[in-house]
Parts: structure tokens; C-alpha cells; sequence
């Protein structure tokens, strides 16, 4: 834990009706993976969310309708911060893994294409806002490396049940122009330094290192109702639209 809160924006990944398997417990409520993220502005750019297929999750109720996703740690942090149907407590109705999760069809805000699946990503930490991430490879260096692994290896798909078409015809799309990396900045620097992997650790926080600060101080948007705004003046603005049409909420921890 640092020493200041992190504020993070819950996007709210509504998982689509009917469901199936454990998620059945669950009919007739509304369910979302909730992922927290530091870039709201980015979510023109999702093509799937990401969990861990061993970290354990539950099914939380926020209130009467909604149900939230998340790590147990997160649940309670939650129900301190307002969203808790019984106030201060965490109310689970569901234990699930991340395996439960993966292949779960996801409609999320922002992003063009109506439906996206949950896929395993393997570095995720439990310990660190939801325990659900979206992804954004065109500006995030550890989804791209996590999408292209699942994408290039037949044999990791296969190990997590993962269908091809949850993955194969999703793109990286083009939201933010960095001059100096140009339109999809996390796969040119996954590209110039070379990274293998998801697990190729120290290459990947040299790549994010590269292209966190300079994506809030020089990018510009090239999508969305602020296309051609820079990505510093387009944030809150994004965010501030995100949590008044109910599509995301304030997180901190
Ligand atoms: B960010 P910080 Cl486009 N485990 O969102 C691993 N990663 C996690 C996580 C967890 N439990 N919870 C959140 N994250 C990711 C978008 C994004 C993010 C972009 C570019 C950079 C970026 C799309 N993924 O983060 O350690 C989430 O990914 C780079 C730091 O609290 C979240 O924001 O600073 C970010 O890490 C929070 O990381």
C-alpha cells in the first residue's frame, strides 16, 4: 500500500443475459466485472477485460438491482466507499474463480464493438484495485502482451478453454497519437524493446514507464467526443461523463 490513495475509475463491464453455468445464481439481476483503471479516457480502445483464472472473486451486491465482480479485499473496501447494499458490509452472493469468469461476453462503455469477453491474463496482482483489468492494448504495454501471447499461442488458449473467436478478431485500435510513438504507442514499444512476453517483467515497466507519462502529457485523442483534444483536458472530462451516465464510479484505496 502507498502512502497516498489511488483514485481509480471503476468501469462497470456489464456481463450479457442470458447466463450460464454458476452465473445462473444470478438471473435477473444486473452483473458487472468491475475494473479499475487509471486511464477512463482510454476505453474507446477495449477489446476484452482480463482475470486472473486462479484468484478468487465473488459476486458483491451493491444495491437493490446491481451486482459488482471483484476481489473479496475489494468488496470491502467498496461497502467503506458507499457501495455496499448493506452499508460497511460486503453482501457475496457467489464465490468464483477466474476460471468461472473467462468467456464471459462483456458489454462495456466506450469501446465500438458490442460485445467483449473475459480472457486470463497471468500477472495480474490480487492485491491491487479489483482484481479485473480492461484492456487497452493500443496504450497499455501489458495488455498488448497479453492479448498478442493469447492470440500467438494455440496452446495457451487451449490451456484456459479460450475460443478463438474470443480473441482472434479483436484488434489493437488506433484512439491516442503520442508524436513520438505514433497512433498505438504500447505495441510500438512492445516492438522496439523487444518484449517477449506478459512475463517479460523488466522490459514491461521500462515500456510503461515510456508511454504513461508521455500519453497524459503530449497524446491527443484521435476518437470519441474529444478527438483531436489532448488527453490531459479530455480525461476528466471522460470520466466526469462516465460516472454521470452511471457507467463508472470512484475508487480509491
Ligand atoms: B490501466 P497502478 Cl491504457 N493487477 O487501465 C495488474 N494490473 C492492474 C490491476 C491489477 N490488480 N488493477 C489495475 N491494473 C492496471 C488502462 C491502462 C492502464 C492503460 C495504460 C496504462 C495503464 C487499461 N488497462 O496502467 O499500479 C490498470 O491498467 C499503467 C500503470 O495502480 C490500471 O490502469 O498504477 C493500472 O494497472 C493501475 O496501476
Amino acid at each position: 500500500e502507498g502512502v497516498q490513495p489511488q483514485e481509480y475509475t471503476l468501469i462497470k463491464m456489464e456481463v450479457i443475459a442470458p447466463f450460464t453455468g454458476k452465473l445462473r445464481a444470478l438471473s435477473g439481476k444486473r452483473v458487472f466485472l468491475a475494473a479499475a483503471t487509471l486511464r477512463p479516457e482510454t476505453m474507446y480502445g477495449q477489446t476484452n477485460a482480463w482475470v486472473l483464472p486462479d484468484g478468487q472473486y465473488g459476486a458483491f451486491e451493491i444495491n437493490e438491482m446491481e451486482v459488482f465482480v471483484v476481489t473479496k479485499r475489494a468488496a470491502l473496501n467498496l461497502a467503506y466507499q458507499h457501495m455496499s447494499r448493506v452499508p460497511e458490509k460486503p453482501t457475496c452472493l457467489l464465490e468464483l474463480t477466474g476460471h468461472d469468469l473467462i468467456g464471459l461476453p462483456l458489454h462495456s462503455p466506450l469501446t465500438k464493438h458490442s460485445v467483449i469477453y473475459a480472457l486470463p491474463m497471468l500477472t495480474i496482482l490480487t492485491d491491487k484495485g479489483t482484481g479485473i483489468v480492461t484492456s487497452v492494448p493500443s496504450d497499455s504495454p501489458d495488455d498488448y502482451m497479453a492479448l498478442k501471447d493469447l492470440k500467438s499461442k494455440p496452446a495457451l488458449r487451449q490451456k484456459f478453454r479460450v475460443q478463438d473467436e474470443w480473441v482472434l478478431p479483436f484488434e489493437v485500435i488506433p484512439i491516442i497519437n503520442i508524436p513520438e510513438f505514433g497512433d498505438v504507442a504500447a505495441e510500438k514499444v512492445c516492438i522496439d524493446l523487444k518484449i517477449q512476453s506478459q512475463n517479460d517483467k523488466e522490459k514491461l515497466a521500462e515500456a510503461k514507464r515510456l508511454t504513461y507519462l508521455k500519453g497524459f502529457t503530449e497524446g491527443t485523442m484521435l476518437v470519441g467526443a474529444h478527438a483531436g483534444s489532448k488527453v490531459s483536458d479530455a480525461k476528466p472530462l471522460i470520466r466526469k461523463l462516465l460516472e454521470e451516465t452511471n457507467q463508472a464510479v470512484s475508487y480509491s484505496e
